[in-house]
């Protein structure tokens, strides 16, 4: 008989997946032979049949019997759990590594060439690695049909490795409570054969043609990619940060080192906010909530966010 076998979505589906049913395995035996056991005592040993119960002082068999038992299956379990996870630590030296970042609340994924998505993009059948950086708080990347799971710890390194096996989408969520908007850090895992992969990755016009004329469209792309509506809304509502609905242009009240004064909100404010987010504090909100874009955004990107911001303020 042949057929076909799907191939797992990465290299650590069957190291996982095995110590889970072995695991699984143990539980169900003894669910069932416990149960059975139980319910054949309750009629075995009923008033009528043993009137009198039997006492028993101490047995050296018993106590070697669920001493050893019980050690050998809890061995049995380490045995396929380390044979699962070992392999997860020993990163291939040619892995393609992909910097991942982290942050309240979007995921950002840089590669060799600079290029930047929020979506995972890798090769089939070829060993990636994720540096895993965390920017402000503890986070969690998650990726279930690849079958790992790493935490992101600010301050220090992390990282994931694999290879992904079958061409897709997957699933890729942050499974760490981080805070308000935690359930919008979720995205994707795209797996590509080489070829397609290589001409995605030379393509750096991509994000330039998805985007329509329409003034502003740019801009809107890049606050979408960059996860600023987790905080920022669009339609005039209170999130975590202040709305942008009619804000470029108007006055408001900031403060600065507990200085308050009025500000217009122009150009170079701005771009101020965006690189030095805890200089200028909008009067009822938080300060070190938001983190500085340095990094991630040029001036070139605000301006575009600026001409999007134009759109919603008039
Ligand atoms: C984790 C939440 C969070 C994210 C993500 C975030 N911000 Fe903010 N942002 C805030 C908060 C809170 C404030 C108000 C406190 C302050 O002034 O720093 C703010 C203030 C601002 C202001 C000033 C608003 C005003 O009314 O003066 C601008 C502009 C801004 N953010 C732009 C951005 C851009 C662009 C991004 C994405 C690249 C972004 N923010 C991502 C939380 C966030
Ligand atoms: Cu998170």
């Amino acid at each position: 008989m042949t057929f076909n076998k799907i191939p797992d979505a990465s290299n650590f589906v069957k190291g996982v997946d095995t110590s889970f049913e072995v695991i699984l395995g143990i539980i169900f035996f003894f669910l069932i032979a416990i149960t059975v056991t139980m319910i054949y005592f309750v009629f075995r040993y009923r008033k009528e049949k043993n009137p009198k119960a039997t006492q028993i002082h101490g047995s050296v068999t018993l106590e070697i019997l669920w001493t050893v038992i019980p050690t050998l299956l809890v061995m049995v379990m380490f045995y396929y759990g380390w044979m699962g996870y070992k392999p997860m630590k020993e990163v291939p030296d040619d892995a393609f590594e992909i910097k991942s970042i982290g942050r309240m609340w979007n995921w950002q994924f840089e590669y060799e060439n600079g290029k930047k998505t929020d979506t995972l993009y890798v090769p089939l059948d070829r060993a990636v690695k994720l540096d895993l950086i965390a920017l402000d708080v503890l986070h969690s990347l998650y990726i279930p049909s690849f079958r790992l799971k790493q935490d992101l710890v600010p301050g220090k390194e992390q990282m994931m490795w694999f290879i992904p096996g079958r061409e897709g989408e997957y699933d890729l969520f942050c499974t760490e409570y981080c805070g308000l908007q935690h359930s919008s850090m979720q995205t994707s895992v795209i797996v590509m054969p080489q070829d397609k992969f290589d001409a995605w990755y030379v393509d750096t016009t991509k994000t330039v043609t998805l985007i329509s004329d329409r003034p502003g469209a740019l801009g809107l792309r890049i606050v979408q990619k960059n996860g600023c509506l987790a905080c920022h809304s669009l339609d005039g509502s209170k999130l975590v940060g202040p709305t942008w609905k009619g804000l470029y242009g108007k006055t408001e009240i900031v403060s600065n080192k507990g200085q308050k004064r009025e500000q217009i909100v122009d150009s170079t404010y701005v771009i101020n906010s965006i690189y030095n987010p805890n200089d200028d504090i909008v009067e009822g909100y938080s300060k070190g909530l938001m983190l500085s874009y340095r990094n991630e955004l040029t001036e070139e990107d605000i301006g575009e966010i600026i001409e999007f911001m134009k759109t919603i303020s008039e």
